[in-house]
């Protein structure tokens, strides 16, 4: 378990990713990046992405990543994303596990913390075996290591495993 009080007055680098599959997709994170600009100085963004649902989803996502940084300690982080998903119509009460949501937002990686409690586990349990987290990744840090392999190249053996998992780059993100 992290100490809080050594955490007081950091500044960290996280990475997080943000999905939507319901209504106006790009809508909502349009408004997610806008509001966690609030908390995190964002220093990289990806294009969005189009993505095949992975689960009990029906409607394509469209994902992005970003990284950024942030003063905030990973559990102000979970309440403060929450608050931002609720604010936009998210309602877990009526969701299935992997459905379709308006918004996710996922901690994928804080510095090099390992947190692993009821509440929280960084790094984000799936984010490996996943190609909607790790395409826009590779886009923005295709050099970072994660667990002495490059972003880049967890990505090439996602993409030899799945070969016919569908994701298409749809532009940038137009952040007014
Ligand atoms: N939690 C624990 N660790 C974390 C973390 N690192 N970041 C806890 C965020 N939350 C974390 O999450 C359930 C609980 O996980 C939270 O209350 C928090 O305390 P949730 O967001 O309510 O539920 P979830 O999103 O269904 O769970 P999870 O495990 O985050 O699922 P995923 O991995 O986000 O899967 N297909 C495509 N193409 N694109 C997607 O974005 N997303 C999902 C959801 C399924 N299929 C998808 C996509
Ligand atoms: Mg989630």
């Amino acid at each position: 378990m992290i100490q809080n009080k050594k955490l007081v007055n950091k500044i960290f680098t996280c990475y997080l990713s943000l999905g939507s599959n319901l209504g106006e997709r790009e809508h909502f994170i349009k408004n997610a990046v806008n509001s966690l600009k609030k908390k995190i100085d964002i220093i990289k963004i990806s294009s969005q992405y189009e993505t095949e649902p992975v689960g009990a989803g029906t409607n394509p996502y469209i994902n992005i990543v970003l990284k950024g940084k942030t003063d905030l300690t990973p559990y102000q982080m979970l309440y403060f994303i929450h608050t931002i998903e609720i604010s936009l119509g998210r309602r877990r009460d009526q969701e299935v596990v992997w459905g379709d949501r308006t918004l996710d937002i996922d901690i994928l990686l804080y510095e090099n913390f390992m947190i692993s409690d009821y509440r929280l586990t960084i790094p984000h349990k799936q984010m490996l075996k996943r190609i909607f987290v790790m395409e826009p990744f590779a886009e923005i840090s295709p050099n970072f290591l994660i667990k002495s392999i490059k972003v880049s190249e967890h990505l090439f053996r996602l993409k030899d495993e799945n070969p016919y998992y569908d994701i298409t780059k749809i532009g940038e993100l137009k952040l007014t």
